[in-house]
């Protein structure tokens, strides 16, 4: 912890690399935890553009839960701290692989949303996108004004992400000296590229999460606990 905390003190520029867990603490089920699972589907099943073509209205059962449980979660002591930390450090960066929009509600503004957004619906005609903080839809699937079909605006397995995002992400990670990978499995790609991106970049790779995982040989720091007890003693 202590040469995490010198490394932070010392770097110019931070990235921060989340996953589902800096939300878990918050109450918002993880993707590969207990708890993730919704009417006995895993989300590799339904976060996909084909199970959407199949069921669109599933799907959106799936999208209206989620979205329902994060309405009633809070930002936890792990997301604020990132957020003080960005008034505190000038070229901080938050790239996330969250779609919950919880690093936005504890004040971070500097983020870069690699997997889209729950609160963002997308039209499938006219490829219109609105802001969309619904959580029950009489008739589903929602359709645009333009009669279309809506789908949410997240990305799912199978799908590019959008080059001006995964840009930004690979200008942030590369020009960090220190990057925290926060709560993720570092299992889903291109998201997971970013670390070893970030080691060969020469920063400092300080992984948080009470499990080890794939990304657990390239930090040179790996602490090991939950990031809403952690975050805010590093990061104070
Ligand atoms: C693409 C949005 C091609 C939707 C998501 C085989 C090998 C390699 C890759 C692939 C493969 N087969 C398929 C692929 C590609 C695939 C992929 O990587 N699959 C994986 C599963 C193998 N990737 C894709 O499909 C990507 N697209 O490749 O397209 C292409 C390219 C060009 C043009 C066209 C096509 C798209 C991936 C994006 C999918 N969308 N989300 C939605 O949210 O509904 S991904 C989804 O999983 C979430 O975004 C989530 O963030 C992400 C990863 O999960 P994690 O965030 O890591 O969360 P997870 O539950 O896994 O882990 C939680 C972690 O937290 C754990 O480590 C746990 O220990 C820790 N934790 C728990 N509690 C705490 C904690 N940590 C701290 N504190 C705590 N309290
Ligand atoms: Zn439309």
């Amino acid at each position: 912890m202590q040469d995490a905390r010198e490394w932070l003190r010392s770097a110019r520029s931070v990235a921060a690399l989340t996953g589902a867990g800096i939300s878990a603490e918050s109450g918002v089920p993880t993707f590969r935890g207990a708890g993730g699972l919704w009417k006995h589907y895993r989300p590799d099943q339904l976060a996909t553009p084909e199970a959407f073509a199949q069921d669109p209205v599933l799907v959106w059962e799936w999208y209206l839960w989620r979205r329902g449980l994060i309405a009633k979660a809070e930002p936890n002591p792990g997301h604020y701290a990132l957020a003080s930390f960005e008034r505190r450090v000038p070229a901080f960066v938050v790239v996330t692989q969250n779609v919950d929009g919880l690093h936005e509600r504890a004040g971070n503004r500097n983020i870069v949303k690699l997997h889209g957004d729950i609160w963002k619906s997308q039209c499938l005609n006219c490829g219109g996108e609105y802001a969309d903080d619904r959580t029950e839809v009489d008739a589903l699937p929602p359709l645009c004004d333009c009669g279309g079909m809506l789908r949410p605006a997240v990305v799912w397995f199978g799908e590019g992400l959008d080059d001006g995002v995964w840009n930004a992400a690979e200008r942030a990670v590369r020009a960090a000296d220190a990057v925290l990978v926060i709560g993720t499995s570092a299992v889903v790609y291109p998201a997971a590229l970013l670390v070893p991106l970030a080691k060969e970049s020469g920063a400092k790779v300080i992984e948080i999460n009470p499990d080890e995982t794939p990304a657990s040989g390239l930090a040179d720091a790996s602490l090991r606990g939950p990031s809403g007890q952690i975050l805010p003693e590093l990061l104070s």
